[in-house]
């Protein structure tokens, strides 16, 4: 079954009781049983809901894995698959990457003695000298975030495998519609669905895909007992954004073009970041691993002061000025002072995130509007 048939009907079947096509929201607690231990297969919610099992198997079928486990936001994902790891353990992460997956790694679990390499991943060869009899996880964005930095996927698991590292692929950015890293040899993916999966910005939510089956029984051990799991709501938002996941990021990724290439030519833009230009470094590995580029661009204009960058921030009307990313309207932000602000700055600026960057997520509105609101705000 290819995506779009996928995305509209892997895991939902009509409700048994009254025929409704959409997934009921099983808004309950717990669940009553007719004896001790004789129930229909739910006992308390944390542990299992209906609505969520339906989601959880149709992420698991969007990113041709066996298992979807759905947590509370992202960052509760990441949370869990980082409780795979005992202490004493080593992890390499790629040295851009979303802010808040920086911070958990380094704020939290460097207390309970994981031990973290954030590095350069644009050669995946590079990935060899830093491994260590210790390293248990290697940890990709791709594109990463903010700087749509392009990491080999395949090439990164050849690695993880030859040493029997776990690689997981953060596809926030991509989407499955963009890529499928567990084709690629990754053994976890995992996405803040907050994002493009969702795709309205009204929920904020968390998912891990598998295909091991022993990973997926640790991963469903953690989500039960350590708790982080989503409400039967939100799971019924991102199965009802999932439907339309394909016809969107058709959009996001025709209008991310048009606007990145409005960008190149503006006389008073400098850098544009976005994998789809043919001399991004990695512009090739990118159309190997993915079907389109994106609507996700950066960009740094030729007056790198930030009272330049604040006037186009503040500037745009259609662009709002926003974290998060991957919804239908179009959102501008400010890495530097807002996702990326707990990097400490020489981290961050070491890598090249400036405290001029400027970050979109490209909407799917009008692309002709969207284009004269940035023309607008640029002057
Ligand atoms: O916000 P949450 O659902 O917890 O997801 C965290 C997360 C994980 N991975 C990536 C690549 C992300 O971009 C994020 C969240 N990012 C933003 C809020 C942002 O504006 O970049």
């Amino acid at each position: 079954m290819k995506l779009g048939t996928k995305l509209i009907h892997a895991g939902v079947s009509p409700d048994p009781s009254t025929g409704a096509i959409m997934t009921p929201i099983f808004q309950t607690s717990t669940y009553v049983q007719s004896a001790p231990g004789q129930h229909k297969g739910y006992e308390y919610a944390r542990t299992q809901n209906p609505t969520r099992d339906a989601l959880q198997s149709a992420l698991a079928a969007i990113e041709n894995g066996k298992y979807g486990i759905s947590f509370g936001s992202g960052l509760a994902a990441t949370d869990a698959i980082m409780k795979l790891l005992n202490p004493g353990d080593e992890v390499i992460a790629s040295n851009d990457l979303y802010g808040g997956t920086y911070r958990i790694f380094t704020k939290v679990f460097e207390r309970y003695g994981i031990k973290f390499q954030f590095i350069g991943m644009q050669e995946a060869e590079n990935i060899r000298s830093y491994i260590t009899p210790k390293t248990k996880l290697i940890w990709i964005e791709t594109p990463t975030n903010p700087l749509l930095n392009i990491i080999d996927i395949a090439a990164s698991a050849k690695i993880a495998q030859e040493h029997n590292i776990l690689l997981c692929v953060d596809n926030t950015f991509a989407s499955p519609y963009l890529q499928n890293p567990l084709d690629l040899g990754a053994h976890i993916v995992v996405h803040s669905a907050t994002k493009y999966l969702g795709g309205h910005s009204d929920v904020v939510h968390g998912a891990v895909i598998v295909k091991d089956d022993a990973l997926a029984q640790q991963l469903y051990f953690i989500q039960n007992s350590c708790g982080a799991v989503p409400g039967p709501q939100d799971c019924f938002l991102v199965l009802r954004g999932l439907k339309t996941l394909h016809v969107r990021m058709q959009r996001h990724c025709e209008n991310g073009a048009a606007v990145a290439q409005f960008l190149r030519q503006h006389p008073k833009v400098d850098k544009v970041y976005w994998c789809g230009f043919e001399d991004h470094p990695n512009h090739h590995i990118a159309k190997q691993q993915m079907k389109s580029f994106g609507g996700m661009i950066s960009f740094t204009l030729k007056d790198d002061s930030q009272e330049a960058a604040f006037k186009v921030l503040s500037g745009t009307h259609l662009f709002s000025l926003a974290e998060s990313l991957g919804g239908v309207e179009s959102l501008i932000g400010h890495p530097a002072s807002m996702t990326h602000a707990s990097i400490p700055r020489e981290d961050r600026v070491a890598n090249g995130l400036v405290d001029s960057l400027i970050r979109l997520s490209v909407g799917i509105e009008d692309v002709e509007d969207l284009i004269a609101d940035l023309q607008k705000a640029i002057g």
